[in-house]
């Protein structure tokens, strides 16, 4: 196929499982995150297996990293088609325990790491005239959840920001935007609870129900990827089948 792709969180979960599809399907991938040892074990997998990819020492946070990382991929590549809008964390607390930190993280990563690739990238495809757009947001970005007020409140910012970007570059730039809402997913995600009462709950949780794996997730990437240049697959909104909604 021998398109492009940045892939931000790329390090684990989704974002890795998501690298080895798109590589498998003949994609190259500039596979992006802060543990680079994490990503040149994944590039000697993929390439292993024949695919192509490039580490990219990327922290979403700072946007001069951003636009490094992703001149970095152009000059390796020369185009960039796909970009996965994936890093993302979620410690959970309740409001009044006011983890002001984990707050702000979460605003920094989910929402303006978003908004930092999203610029960094939005040129290049601008001037191909053409480009896909993944945003990961999630269920949490449709509903609220106890415990997890701030996280819904990003993920909300970002099924928002997706209905928008699609508005103004769908059409005018002839580049499209899938939002993806997974439920649960088994990653390192859940790794970061520190509250014992929220880690119970979803230890609990883990026995009672069925979790997607990454590489669910990852298939309907390619499914979005691979439909119809005049279709947009809007949003991907994947549920484990025993999760109720
Ligand atoms: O989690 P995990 P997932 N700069 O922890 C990266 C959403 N989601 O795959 O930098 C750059 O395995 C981190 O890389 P590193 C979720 O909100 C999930 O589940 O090396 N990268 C790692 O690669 C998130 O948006 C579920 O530490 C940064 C990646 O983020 C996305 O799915 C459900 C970074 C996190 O991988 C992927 O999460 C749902 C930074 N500053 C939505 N900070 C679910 N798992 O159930 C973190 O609805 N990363």
């Amino acid at each position: 196929n021998g398109k492009v792709a940045l892939i931000s969180g790329a390090s684990s979960g989704i974002g890795a499982a998501a690298a080895h599809k798109l590589a498998a399907a003949g994609v190259k991938v500039g596979i992006a995150a802060r543990r680079t040892e994490r990503l040149e074990a994944l590039k000697a997998d993929i390439t292993e297996k024949g695919g192509e990819a490039l580490v990219i020492e990327m922290d979403v946070v700072d946007p001069a990293c951003v636009e490094a990382g992703v001149k970095k991929l152009v000059a390796a590549y020369g185009s960039i088609d796909i970009l996965l809008n994936n890093a993302g964390l979620m410690p959970l607390s309740d409001v009044d325990q006011l983890k002001t930190s984990e707050w702000h993280r979460m605003v920094d990563v989910n929402v303006k790491g978003l908004l930092n690739t999203t610029a960094a990238v939005l040129p290049q495809m601008i001037k191909q005239h053409s480009g896909h757009i993944f945003n990961t947001s999630s269920i949490a970005g449709r509903k609220v959840f106890k415990g997890l007020s701030v996280y819904c409140a990003t993920k909300h910012a970002v099924t928002a920001f997706s209905d928008g970007l699609r508005m103004e570059v769908g059409q005018k730039h002839n580049i499209r935007v899938t939002c993806i809402q997974p439920g649960a997913v088994a990653t390192e995600l859940y790794d970061q609870i520190t509250d014992p009462g929220y880690r119970q709950q979803m230890d609990d949780l883990t026995k009672q129900m069925s979790f997607l794996q990454g590489a669910d997730i990852a298939d309907t990437i390619l499914f979005a990827l691979q439909a119809p240049a005049h279709v947009n697959v809007a949003e991907l909104f994947v549920l484990p089948i025993d999760q109720g909604w």
